[in-house]
């Protein structure tokens, strides 16, 4: 073994010694580490100031319990959270979960995630996530508002509008946004941008909710125009049917491809003719509104079959994760090669395991990695923070080419750090991108 090689398998050691249990976050570090031990191997000044470990153990995590009562009067508990991970290049910066899997090894998974790809937005925001193992599915409004009112009264010690600024993530939309909103302000008697992905009413950003589902798009169409491609007449999957999903579709629609499949928890349904504008319209007011399950589509459109379980068996050029973390194993990433993908871009944070991401990688398809591709949603809440500190208003036009010009500047990033001989390695550029900026601010600090 080289000395390399020795280094990371110590380091990897000391992570999972220190971290007991935390299978997805021990994924996530391994994922960046193996990229990063070679860049830093002829640079002893990160090894000697202990950089990286440094930067896999989160400057704060706040555990706390949050109780509420349903709708018949009983009293239920939740664990609440926040992992505020880095803040060297700028205040914590990260999304909420409110989900059943919700755990500490996730949240610490996503706010490590977050730190690397809030610094390839290039604006100065550090790395937190929170959330709460709280299932918002099958609750009435007011029961969601209770619990957020809760999490709330708590949460708002942590948080500020310079401090830290969170956001939504999964089961924590703009229903979620306004009632955690609307009690901070109650508690505090202040009205900041302390949380994004407001309500345009009251300090929100245009573009915040489709970004994250455009930008994935708009990085794959980056991708593709490298290679001298596009993504016109090609045929898309994509999982999940939320924020990021349908987003992702629209922008597909905008520019020439077809997307044929969405999902949730219970399946997926798969549309040969693709998912246009007005089925698309029909999904979100089904998420959003009726708060259904996706196997209604293909009784809406007979032009549809729904399915158990995951849509990468449907023969795709272009697949778009964009449900949760390992939606795509190994064997699904091979099924995906053998049926001619040529291109997959992780609207989800962390959608595809390591052996998967092997065989992408291995196959050199286009592969653009979650902190990469994603990075559009937080770059706009970094936009909608700039807003509500000078208490202005940018067109949709302004910040859709911000966000299409951050798209490109992340792939450009990526390219000049994960050029290879014949082909770009994205998930090394941005992994390298990501670290410098956060390691050498943290070189400027000493050890802090
Ligand atoms: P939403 O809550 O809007 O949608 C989540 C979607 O994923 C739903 O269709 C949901 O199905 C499905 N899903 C969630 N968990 C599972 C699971 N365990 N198995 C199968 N399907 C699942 O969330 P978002 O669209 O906001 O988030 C999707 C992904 O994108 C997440 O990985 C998130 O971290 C990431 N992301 C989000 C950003 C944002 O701005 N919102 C920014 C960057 C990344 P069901 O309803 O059945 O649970
Ligand atoms: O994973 C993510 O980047 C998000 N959920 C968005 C975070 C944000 O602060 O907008």
């Amino acid at each position: 073994m080289d000395k390399t090689a020795e280094y990371l398998k110590r380091f990897m050691n000391g992570v999972k010694k220190r971290n007991p249990g935390e299978r997805e976050f021990h994924q996530a570090v391994s994922e960046v580490a193996a990229t990063i031990f070679p860049y830093i191997a002829d640079k002893p000044i990160y090894h000697k100031m202990q950089i990286l470990e440094r930067m896999v153990e989160p400057d704060r995590v706040v555990m706390f319990r949050v109780p509420w009562t349903d709708d018949k009067g009983n009293i239920r508990n939740q664990r609440g959270y926040r992992v505020q991970f880095n803040n060297s290049i700028g205040p914590y910066k990260g999304g909420l979960r409110f989900h059943p899997s919700v755990n500490l090894s996730v949240l610490k998974f996503l706010g490590f995630e977050q730190t690397f790809k809030n610094s390839l937005t290039g604006l100065p925001m550090g790395g937190a996530k929170g959330g709460s193992d709280f299932n918002p599915k099958g609750k009435t409004d007011n029961e969601v508002m209770r619990f957020c009112q809760s999490f709330m009264i708590e949460l708002h010690r942590h948080i500020g509008e310079d401090t830290d600024i969170p956001a939504g993530d999964i089961g924590v939309g703009a229903r979620e946004i306004g009632y955690l909103f609307g009690q901070y302000k109650r508690i505090e008697n202040r009205f900041v941008g302390v949380l994004t992905g407001k309500g345009m009413e009251f300090g929100g950003s245009k573009i915040r909710t489709e970004a994250t589902g455009y930008g994935a798009v708009y990085f794959m169409q980056n991708m593709l125009a490298h290679t001298g491609d596009s993504l016109e007449g090609k045929t898309v999957s994509i999982s999940g049917s939320g924020n990021v999903a349908t987003y992702a579709v629209e922008k597909i629609n905008h520019l020439g491809g077809k997307a044929v499949t969405l999902s949730d928890s219970s399946g997926f349904i798969h549309d040969p003719e693709g998912i246009d504008a007005g089925k698309l319209a029909w999904v979100i007011d089904l998420k959003n509104k009726r708060r259904g399950r996706i196997g209604e589509y293909a009784d809406e459109y007979k032009s549809a079959t729904f399915h158990e379980g995951r849509p990468w068996g449907v023969p795709c050029d272009i697949a778009l994760p964009c449900a949760t973390q390992n939606e795509i194993s190994q064997a699904d990433a091979e099924t995906l090669l053998k049926n001619g993908c040529m291109g997959v871009s992780e609207g989800a944070n962390m959608p595809t395991e390591l052996a998967g991401i092997d065989a992408f990688q291995h196959a050199k398809i286009l592969y653009a990695p979650s902190k990469a591709a994603n990075a559009g949603g937080v770059a706009v809440s970094g936009l909608e923070m700039s807003q509500n500190s000078a208490r202005i208003a940018w067109s949709e036009a302004d910040l859709d080419k911000l966000l299409k010009e951050t798209m490109l500047k992340i792939h450009d990033s990526c390219v000049a750090y994960g050029q290879k001989k014949d082909h770009v390695d994205y998930l090394a550029g941005a992994n390298i991108a990501g670290f410098i900026k956060v390691a050498d601010a943290m070189l400027s600090f000493g050890h802090t």
